[in-house]
């Protein structure tokens, strides 16, 4: 039976994990960034040492192919992959296992010298983390970009797409071109630590993932009045920063308890204007996200939370403005390659169990246009996005092994 070269892998994660180094250990490497570049340049290298064929499409998207060397609905393909680019002060897994182990394996069948019926192709989606618009690869891929949104699509700090693309020397119109002929894929599967504590603390070393969370956000703008800090009485101040924690602390509250269990919500993003400590804040800007399992609740949530921000506008005479700005939808897994996975643990002797994912994932833009699914493998300590993020080295092995019977049973359909 192939397996994987484990000390192969390992050595890959560690060398990608060189660009965008932290000091104290972590990466921040977002896409279209310089050390972002150089991974490209290196992981293009990868594929080609490893013996396959390699390309990147308008979307960025970097690609190596065993069998295949773009895509055509002539020979559909099998196809795995994750992403390379990662949030600030992450850490060296999130989505760099997915690519790797998919390298790893089409690595070790080539050099079985097995012959696959199906294509097998390796993806590193671009912009997963979406520092400029969520999961913008994997929807360029999937056809789902929204065309007329690419020249305003912005990163939280202002910096614009079609700027950062440029500076990699990439076209951000042609992105859409990306789009893989329909009937050109024959199942995706991807490889993803879990990021959260359920696989670790319930001692399973995998799961078939079942379902993914749609992920929502709007950014909200509150509009007070920019005063002097000392000579304003305070019955008399339209403090917009005051408007937005109170908002920021119901809002949690009202997800919390009418999100049905499975919901969450986050505010990672927030600005204050002028921004100095002398001047009451005449403006406030929050990122708000939230997420969950089911469409309609993540609807409910989103108008609930519209009204509380209209009616804490209007008790506190702050002007209010929403926009939302980007919504991914929840989507159920492929059964077809949940077994696959359920049937590559069985042959490896490893217990499987089933999640939802409350991460989002490119997996769920695939989902979209042929039978997705993910396997995942415990993160210790349920530790992502911070640079302690990590995973054992067993697990990433029995996690591209996986993989590996899983992509070789799907070719073989
Ligand atoms: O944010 C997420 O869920 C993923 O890690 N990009
Ligand atoms: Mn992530
Ligand atoms: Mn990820």
């Amino acid at each position: 039976m192939t397996t994987v070269n484990a000390a192969r892998l390992h050595a890959r994660i560690a060398s990608l994990a060189r660009f965008g180094a932290l000091p104290g250990g972590g990466v921040t490497r977002p896409c279209w960034s310089p050390p972002y570049e150089e991974a490209r340049a290196w992981l293009l290298a990868e594929i080609r040492a490893a013996g396959l064929s390699a390309w990147v499409d308008p979307a960025g998207n970097v690609l190596g192919g065993l069998g295949a060397s773009s895509f055509s609905a002539a020979a559909p393909a099998v196809l795995t992959g994750s992403h390379i680019d990662t949030v600030p002060e992450g850490g060296i897994l999130d989505g760099a296992l997915g690519v790797l182990a998919g390298l790893e394996c089409l690595h070790a069948i080539r050099e079985a010298s097995a012959t696959p019926r199906r294509p097998l192709v390796v993806a590193a989606w671009s912009d997963e983390e979406g520092r400029y618009g969520s999961l913008f690869g994997s929807r360029a891929f999937c056809g789902r970009l929204d065309v007329a949104a690419i020249p305003t699509m912005a990163a939280a700090d202002g910096e614009r797409l079609v700027d950062a693309m440029a500076r990699a020397g990439f076209d951000a119109a042609r992105a859409p071109a990306a789009a893989a002929p329909a009937g050109a894929v024959h199942a995706y599967v991807e490889l993803h630590i879990e990021q959260g504590p359920r696989l670790d603390e319930a001692g399973v070393p995998i799961a078939a993932v079942d379902s993914i969370v749609g992920v929502r956000r709007s950014r909200l703008i509150f509009r007070g009045q920019a005063d002097h800090a000392g000579t304003t009485p305070m019955d008399r101040r339209r403090d917009a920063f005051l408007a937005a924690a109170d908002y920021a602390l119901r809002a949690r509250e009202l997800v919390v308890e009418r999100g049905g269990g499975r919901s969450v919500t986050n505010i990672g993003v927030v600005y204050v204007h002028p921004g100095v400590s002398n001047i009451v804040p005449g403006r406030a800007e929050l990122v708000h996200e939230m997420r969950s399992p089911d469409d309609d609740t993540l609807e409910h949530l989103a108008r609930a939370c519209e009204a509380l921000a209209r009616d804490i506008g209007d008790k506190r005479g702050i002007g209010v403005e929403i926009q939302r700005t980007s919504a991914t939808t929840p989507v159920a897994c492929s059964p077809r390659v949940q077994a696959a996975v359920v049937a590559a643990c069985t042959q490896l002797g490893l217990p499987c169990t089933t999640l939802y994912s409350a991460a989002g994932h490119d997996a769920q833009n695939l989902a979209l246009i042929t039978d997705a699914g993910m396997v995942f493998i415990p993160s210790h300590g349920g530790k992502s996005h911070r640079v302690d993020e990590i995973s054992d080295p067993e697990a990433i092995e029995r996690g591209a092994n996986v993989l590996l019977g899983t992509l070789l049973t799907l070719a073989a359909e």
